[in-house]
């Protein structure tokens, strides 16, 4: 038996907001319906071994249609916010909107006016994140990130859903963790649209950083009274001997600094990354290094492990790479083959907390994937609890020293497509059974339902 946790809900301030944090590709499906067209994801989905079990997110949580008792069940459960992103091609079949002649698809539109009025009938707070990776098929058959026009593109979109949206949401992302879309999708090719090239990478760089800022200035033009911000994926860097300490300073550079530094107005960090100097260099026009920076009213920070690094000779821009959990001996490995490390959670909210330009900080994601199994009707998912336990308690630690962190959104609410890993790895708090479509509340999410609804102190 462990502690006894030594916090409840009202231990973090009755100001925390507690969500949940989800994505439009990954629970929606509805992938054809209602005037959609299709996003890289579809595309990339299609083509033989990308996803590894070789399922389709084409109906994933059918979302769409459910959002409705699925929001009644997140009501249930105690949170008080929702994250939830938007579906681009759902919005703007052509890509570019109605400023470069495209057109705006009403049935779209109207799909998240009824999500958001569910939401705040529920009096559920709805967090919108603009971009979480589902290009439009039509832009990326244009050029996608690599291609400037992109920021213009994007801002035509940001102009679109915050005129449909901003009266009634005023907590709106921009970005969900720009590295992950820029390096999986258009360098390692892990992710869609599947492209690999050490040529399109800085551009790609460059070009979400610019739209970073540039979505940030139009939502808060057309939402004065929103608060804005962006995600970023984070994780504390260790070297893995002291020998490697410099490699852990590369590597913290490229997963920790590479998106935020620019919109703090510091530039990229290219003096722990030279070939990010080129930026300037070659692929920046006169005025965007002014350009990249916004003052964002928060930042959220997705953060599920710690990295520990060696020195390596294979990966030439970087001279470092990741030692896995397995030849560290790692304990507690999640199915993502992640280690489980709570203490990295305090660690990461104290290193952004040191950037003065940072006002807020909200956890956006944070989660486990396990196997779970249904036993008699039920899931017991111990190994989640913990997890959400522990890593909130360090959260706890952060804001008693002092860091501005005021929310916690769990990554996720229910189990779904998870991109390259098809169905397997289960994040959710809610079960779900992909043939049948049952939701079943696993204990990790009846622990956040008690924690959050009674007036117990939670104990283990
Ligand atoms: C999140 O990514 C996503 O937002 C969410 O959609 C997803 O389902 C969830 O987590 C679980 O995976 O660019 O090679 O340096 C968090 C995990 C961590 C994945 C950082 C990409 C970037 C590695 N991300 N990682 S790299």
């Amino acid at each position: 038996p462990s502690d006894p946790l030594n916090f409840d809900r009202h231990t973090f301030g009755s100001d925390f907001v507690w969500g949940t944090a989800t994505a439009a590709y990954q629970i929606e499906g509805a992938v054809d319906r209602d005037g959609r067209t299709p996003c890289v994801w579809d595309t990339f989905g299609r083509q033989k071994g990308k996803i590894k079990t070789g399922e389709t997110a084409d109906i994933a949580c059918e979302f769409y249609d459910r959002y409705e008792s699925d929001l009644l069940l997140h009501k249930e459960l105690g949170f008080n916010a929702f994250r939830f992103s938007l579906s681009w091609s759902r919005i703007l079949p052509d890509g570019v909107g109605p400023a470069h002649g495209g057109r705006i698809n009403e049935a779209g539109i109207a799909f998240y006016d009824r999500l958001i009025d569910q939401c705040l009938q529920l009096g559920i707070t709805p967090w919108i994140t603009l971009y979480h990776w589902d290009l439009p098929q039509a832009l990326e058959l244009k050029g996608g990130w690599p291609n400037r026009k992109i920021v213009d593109w994007f801002a035509d979109f940001a102009d679109v859903c915050t005129k449909a949206y901003g009266h009634k949401v005023k907590h709106w992302i921009i970005l969900n963790e720009p590295l992950a879309f820029s390096i999986l999708g258009y360098f390692t090719g892990q992710h869609a649209p599947g492209r690999r090239s050490f040529r399109n990478l800085l551009p790609v760089i460059h070009h979400t950083a610019l739209a970073q800022a540039e979505g940030g200035r139009i939502v808060r033009q057309n939402v004065p009274d929103a608060l804005v911000g962006t995600t970023f994926s984070c994780s504390p860097i260790d070297p893995f001997t002291p020998g490697d300490q410099s490699a852990a300073i590369r590597v913290d550079a490229l997963m920790n600094r590479l998106f935020i530094e620019p919109s703090l107005g510091l530039g990229y960090p290219s003096k722990e990354l030279p070939f990010l100097a080129s930026i300037a260099k070659k692929v920046a026009k006169p005025g965007d290094m002014e350009r990249l920076a916004f003052d964002f009213d928060f930042i959220g920070l997705q953060h599920y492990f710690r990295a520990v690094v060696e020195q390596s000779y294979f990966m030439p821009y970087l001279w470092a790479k990741d030692v896995t959990p397995l030849r560290r001996n790692v304990q507690t490995i999640t199915e993502m083959g992640w280690e489980v490390y709570p203490e990295s959670m305090y660690r990461i909210i104290k290193q952004f907390g040191q950037y003065e330009g940072i006002k807020k900080i909200y956890i956006t994601e944070s989660g486990a994937a396990f196997y779970d199994q249904v036993e008699k009707g039920q899931v017991h998912d111990k190994a989640r609890v913990e997890y959400h336990q522990n890593y909130l308690q360090q959260v706890l630690r952060a804001k008693q020293e002092g860091l501005p962190v005021e929310g916690y959104f769990a990554w996720t609410f229910l189990d779904n497509f998870e991109w390259a890993e098809g169905y397997r790895p289960r994040f959710g708090l809610v079960y779900v059974d992909f043939r049948t479509q049952q939701r079943i509340v696993k204990a990790s999410g009846r622990w956040f339902q008690q924690l959050l609804t009674e007036e117990l102190v939670a104990v283990r």
